[in-house]
């Protein structure tokens, strides 16, 4: 099986089948799209595909409210949840709740399925920066997810899957992602202590996800960046500088491939092959990252761009990465 990505207005290709795509934008309503996040495309506004091609035709499903479809070995599933469906309590807000939720609903699918690797999540949270009640929103999503990992006794350090957490302006919690019969091989950055061994300083508990998974299929290797930022060991650098903060991301970014090329048994990763999402807190920086891209890159690069609160406040950019490596 062959597995390709693209991105663009409408990516749908005759001879391969949708395996899963998510629109990023408000999307045509003609389209059925399993995954819609609520994000301004920059700079002109509009909407974003993102899709994923195979030439194995797909199956589909849905349960407990998570839709997907699957070949012989990949799995994507979708799912919104609305935040105001839960009663906080004492014990946790509405949106831990959603998200533990969330994160059991899509274990459910997996073990329906037997699709027991989660190689990688996109998720997309309202308001992550906003302080919920003494505890910012993000760091209430991170205790939900950890409990549901725990609870279906799931890998939560070594093992998490590639993983992304932005916010939106506003709407429901949006979770997509990939799971396999293949374990994928988690990979971290030398340069950063790993987001799970994070200090407590960061929230109660650590997010949970590998800087990235490489994933094994017949005939390709897919290789999964997680959202990537200025982040050098655990602490963010700097501050108010975008030009130096999309640098130091793409330092991280190459450290990973560099990681990847000893870890794949295909190498062959390039920064300048990558399909790339950039995520910008202030818009008006979209001229300046791109020309940053562009020059560390020697290339026009694969990307497209989106507004979106990163997970630390002082976060002015984020960058995830897809690589795509053909075995033959
Ligand atoms: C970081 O390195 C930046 O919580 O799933 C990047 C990727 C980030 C994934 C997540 C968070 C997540 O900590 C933020």
């Amino acid at each position: 099986m062959l597995l390709q990505y693209r991105h663009g207005q409408d990516a749908k290709h005759d001879a391969l089948h949708v395996l899963g795509d998510a629109c990023y934008g408000t999307p045509h309503t003609h389209q059925t799209t399993l995954a819609v996040v609520p994000m301004a495309c920059l700079p002109a506004g509009g909407h974003e595909y993102t899709t994923w091609l195979s030439t194995a035709p797909c199956e589909t499903g849905v349960l407990e409210g998570v839709a997907y479809h699957y070949t012989e070995h990949l799995l994507f599933g979708a799912m919104s949840i609305a935040e105001h469906d839960f009663v906080p309590n004492a014990q946790a807000s509405a949106l831990q709740q959603a998200s533990a939720l969330a994160y059991q609903r899509l274990f459910a699918v997996m073990r329906h399925t037997s699709f027991n690797q989660l190689v990688r999540c996109w998720n997309y949270l309202p308001g992550i920066n906003v302080d919920g009640g003494g505890l910012e929103r993000y760091r209430q999503f991170n205790i939900g997810r950890q409990d549901a990992f725990i609870a279906a006794r799931r890998d939560h350090l070594e093992g998490a899957p590639a993983a992304c957490a932005l916010g939106t302006g506003e709407g429901d919690l949006v979770l997509y992602f990939m799971a396999a019969h293949a374990r994928p091989r988690p990979i971290e950055n030398p340069r950063q202590v790993s987001a799970y061994r994070y200090p407590d300083r960061y929230g109660p508990r650590s997010p949970t996800f590998s800087r990235a998974s490489l994933l094994e299929l017949p005939g390709c290797e897919a290789l999964f960046i997680s959202g990537t930022a200025s982040i050098v060991g655990h602490e963010s650098v700097h501050l108010g500088d975008v030009k130096a903060q999309t640098e130091e991301t793409l330092r991280n970014i190459e450290a990973l491939i560099a990681q990847a090329n000893l870890k794949s048994h295909v190498g062959g990763y390039s920064t300048q092959a990558l399909e790339m999402k950039v995520f910008l807190r202030d818009p008006a920086d979209q001229a300046l990252v791109a020309s940053v891209l562009r020059q560390h890159l020697g290339c026009e690069p694969r990307a497209f761009y989106l507004q979106a609160d990163i997970c630390r406040v002082e976060l002015l950019v984020e960058i995830e990465a897809v690589g795509l490596r053909s075995k033959t």
